[in-house]
């Protein structure tokens, strides 16, 4: 495909991702994807007991470590809106994917039947974890223009804040990437989504930018402590109560996970 060619497929993807229902979509390269923060630093953090996205997973892969498709050029990353007034999109029940990432991965499945269809370009449908062969969706999202990483360690976008759910695919064709877009509200912001964590686990720095080669470690400071998130998380699965979901005969724990630094976020309310 020229270069021509390839712009005008990239927009009217962008244009049949709204159409299969997803609210913001935006391209990655992968050789600036590669170079991001997470793909480069996740490999090298400590791994703790049962947390997920460093897990050694059944791909044999080191943990952090993540698998590129070899036709994989770049990226597209789609997201959902996850609003106040719609908790139930977030929830799992049991081994039930939310609703809201149903919606993800119907469009993102659907693209994969339309692309190929309608243009010289092959596909790939990323899943969700790392270690079963995912990629870190929210550099992606920032490079592609979606939003910037908050206070909250979070992708926060213009028009929905940090209230969105990501998923992404790869093409065979290298787009460029169509962001980082140089949004940052949290320069104006007095820090109200770290202040609401449960946890407190935007308290500290985790680790010292020396030990990865840094000047600074990113996450904005490196004030997100993951393993002191996932306690929350955990407690959040062992505090589950059993219910009947609808069209369901038998009953099953609800998971609400804890979304306070998401909550706390002013953007896009
Ligand atoms: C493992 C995982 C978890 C683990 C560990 C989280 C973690 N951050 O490490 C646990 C279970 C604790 C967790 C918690 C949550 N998660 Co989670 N999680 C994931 C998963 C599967 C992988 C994330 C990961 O391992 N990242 C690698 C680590 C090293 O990076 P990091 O700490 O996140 O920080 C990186 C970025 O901030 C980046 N970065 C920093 N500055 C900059 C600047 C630029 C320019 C760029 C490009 C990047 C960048 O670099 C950092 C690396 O050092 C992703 C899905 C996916 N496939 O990506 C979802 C995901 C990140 N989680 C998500 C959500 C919603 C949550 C929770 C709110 C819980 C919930 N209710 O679902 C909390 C929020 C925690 C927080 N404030 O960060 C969403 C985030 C959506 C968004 N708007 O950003 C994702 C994308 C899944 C989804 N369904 O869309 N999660």
């Amino acid at each position: 495909m020229t270069n021509q060619e390839i712009l005008s497929a990239s927009s009217a993807i962008l244009k049949k991702a709204k159409q299969f229902g997803v609210h913001l979509g935006g391209f990655a390269n992968v050789e600036d994807l590669k170079a991001a923060p997470s793909f480069v630093l996740a490999p090298q953090l400590p791994v703790v007991e049962k947390v997920l996205g460093t897990l050694a997973g059944e791909m044999e892969l080191n943990p952090g470590e993540v698998k590129w498709p070899a036709e994989a050029k770049s990226i597209l990353t789609v997201a959902v809106a996850h609003p106040e007034d719609r908790p139930e999109l977030d929830w799992w029940y049991g081994q039930i994917s939310p609703s809201g990432n149903k919606l993800l991965i119907r469009a993102v499945k659907a693209l994969c039947d339309w692309i190929p269809a309608n243009f010289a370009i092959d596909v790939f449908h990323f899943p969700y974890f790392i270690e079963h062969g995912g990629i870190y969706l929210k550099d992606a999202a920032v490079l592609a223009g979606l939003g910037c990483i908050g206070r909250n360690n979070m992708v926060v976008t213009p028009e929905f804040g940090p209230r969105v759910r990501l998923r992404a695919m790869a093409l065979s064709v290298p787009i460029p990437s169509t962001g980082p877009s140089g949004f940052d509200p949290c320069v104006r912001c007095d820090d109200l989504c770290r202040r609401v964590c449960p946890q407190h686990a935007f308290d500290a720095p985790l680790d010292s930018p020396k030990n990865y080669n840094l000047g600074v470690l990113p996450g904005r400071d490196g004030c997100y402590a993951r393993p002191t998130c996932y306690i929350q998380i955990r407690k959040d699965s062992d505090e589950a109560k059993a219910q009947v979901p609808e069209g369901c005969s038998e009953s099953v724990k609800v998971l609400k996970f804890c979304r306070s630094c998401e909550w706390g976020c002013p953007v896009g309310k």
